[in-house]
């Protein structure tokens, strides 16, 4: 069978998501390459793609994250375009940039959106000039610490630094109070110019017991734009996510429609192309403020496809293509309950990942969940790479009937070999305030304090 989309798809990624790409690839009828490491040869990514390349040493600097490496395997394959999944290369403005220059499509929006949205500072000013509202803070932090802690007093403490080239919370710093601002700085400046290469950080005001919403967007090359809605993350520990669901208890039909087209608007002003993700903060009073935007297909994308029926990696594929959107704005309904769970292999006491074998694992299948997984019994989880291990999906008709089904998929999961965070998932959904939807980005410090 022959598409008239690509002639063949390199997937640069591994694990659940370089499956979940190579479904997407199979209902279109694209021809996929998987590349994977050394420590990858015994992967299912590599079993169920048509071709599979390897293309270095286990390390990811040496393999998922090697430009050259992943541009030959698409050469040598005749492959026309790469979709990068997430993490790795996903939001890589220069991966896009040579792709680009080798006439490989990037399945993703353009480079220089990448680099617009990856410098934090840059998307909170451009997205202030497209009507959204942003959280009160500094534009960038230049200059003596006299002028910054004038600045920090303006806004009034708590203030947060943030890295300007971070995001998902890496490089994040509360700061309480004056006395605590220089030291914080030093810090912060230290720490992103190791982590990103550099030190350019900037300030916001803190927003404590909020909630974390985020706003799915596809947008097409011929200007026309949607949101899919809302997915709530506020349940995070150390900024990794647990749990997700959609749509938020949090949201009236109304303010859902409000921000997103808000949000749909100003990913047209910057001339977005793909699926991505305007992430917001929503306070007790009714205020909600931009934060920031991730430009790849995110870890949490089941549960929007679940509400809406769409496929978001397909719709990447398509709008990659040049395809216009097929749905208008009216044609999204948003349709009963969807929630998540990441399972993740992990110590319960140090949070820490735990690699090793799986010495048996059972799927949870029945009506109504949905597994993204890349395990087995006997798959071995690398040290080398993220610890996750599935992604239980569950629906319902609505939010009660998705509770009793994770509850339900957890218990009838079995995973061993490795300590795992669903003991920890089942104390979140039997929680009353969580059953309530009383949520916030403080839950997990307050429900269950190490
Ligand atoms: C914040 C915030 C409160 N105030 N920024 C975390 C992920 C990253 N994208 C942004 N994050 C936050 N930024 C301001 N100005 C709260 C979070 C946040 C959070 C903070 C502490 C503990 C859990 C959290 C869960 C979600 C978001």
């Amino acid at each position: 069978m022959s598409n008239s989309l690509f002639r063949k798809v390199l997937i640069a990624n591994r694990g659940e998501i370089a499956l979940r790409v190579i479904h997407a690839c199979k209902e279109l009828g694209i021809p996929t390459v998987a590349v994977y490491s050394q420590a990858d040869r015994d992967s299912l990514h590599v079993r169920f793609a048509d071709e599979a390349v390897c293309i270095g040493p286990p390390a990811s600097s040496e393999s998922y994250l090697n430009i050259p490496a992943v541009i030959s395997a698409a050469e040598i394959t005749n492959a026309d375009a790469i979709h990068p999944g997430y993490g790795f290369l996903a939001e890589s403005a220069y991966f896009a940039e040579v792709c680009e220059t080798c006439g490989l499509t990037f399945i993703g929006p353009s480079p220089e959106v990448i680099r617009l949205m990856g410098d934090k500072n840059r998307a909170r000013k451009e997205m202030r000039e497209a009507g959204l509202p942003i959280i009160p803070g500094t534009e960038k932090i230049a200059g003596p610490q006299e002028a910054v802690a004038r600045v920090a007093g303006e806004i009034g403490y708590p203030v947060i630094i943030k890295a300007a080239a971070g995001g998902g919370g890496k490089g994040m710093r509360i700061v309480q109070s004056e006395s605590e601002l220089a030291t914080a700085l030093d810090l912060a400046q230290t720490e992103a110019r190791a982590a990103f290469g550099t030190p350019d950080i900037y300030l916001e005001k803190y927003i404590s017991d909020a909630r974390h919403i985020e706003f799915q967007i596809l947008a097409d090359h011929h200007g026309n734009v949607i949101h899919l809605g809302e997915r709530e993350c506020s349940i995070q520990r150390r900024h990794q996510k647990l749990l997700e669901e959609a749509p938020s208890t949090y949201l009236t039909p109304e303010l859902r429609e409000e921000v997103g087209n808000l949000a749909a608007r100003a990913a047209l002003s910057v001339n977005y192309s793909s699926a991505g993700t305007m992430e917001f903060l929503f306070d007790g009073s009714g205020h909600y403020y931009f934060m920031e935007m991730n430009t790849r297909i995110q870890v949490e994308h089941p549960v929007t496809e679940l509400v809406t029926g769409l496929d978001l990696v397909k719709e990447q594929i398509r709008i990659a293509a040049r395809q216009r959107l097929e749905h208008s704005q009216e044609d999204i309904q948003l349709r009963g309950w969807a929630i998540e769970c990441r399972i993740n292999a992990e110590c319960p006491q140090t949070f820490l990942p735990c690699p090793g074998k799986i010495t048996a694992f059972h799927p949870p299948t029945f009506m109504g969940v949905r597994l993204d997984t890349a395990a087995y019994t006997e798959w071995v989880i690398s040290p080398f790479y993220d610890s996750l291990i599935a992604k239980v999906i569950t629906y319902g008709t609505n939010r009660a009937e998705a509770i009793k089904r994770m509850e339900r998929a957890l218990e009838m999961m079995v995973v061993e070999g490795v300590k795992t965070t669903i003991p920890l998932q089942q104390r979140i959904l039997s929680n009353d305030d969580f059953q309530e939807g009383r949520i916030h980005t403080h839950f997990l410090d307050r429900f269950f304090p190490r």
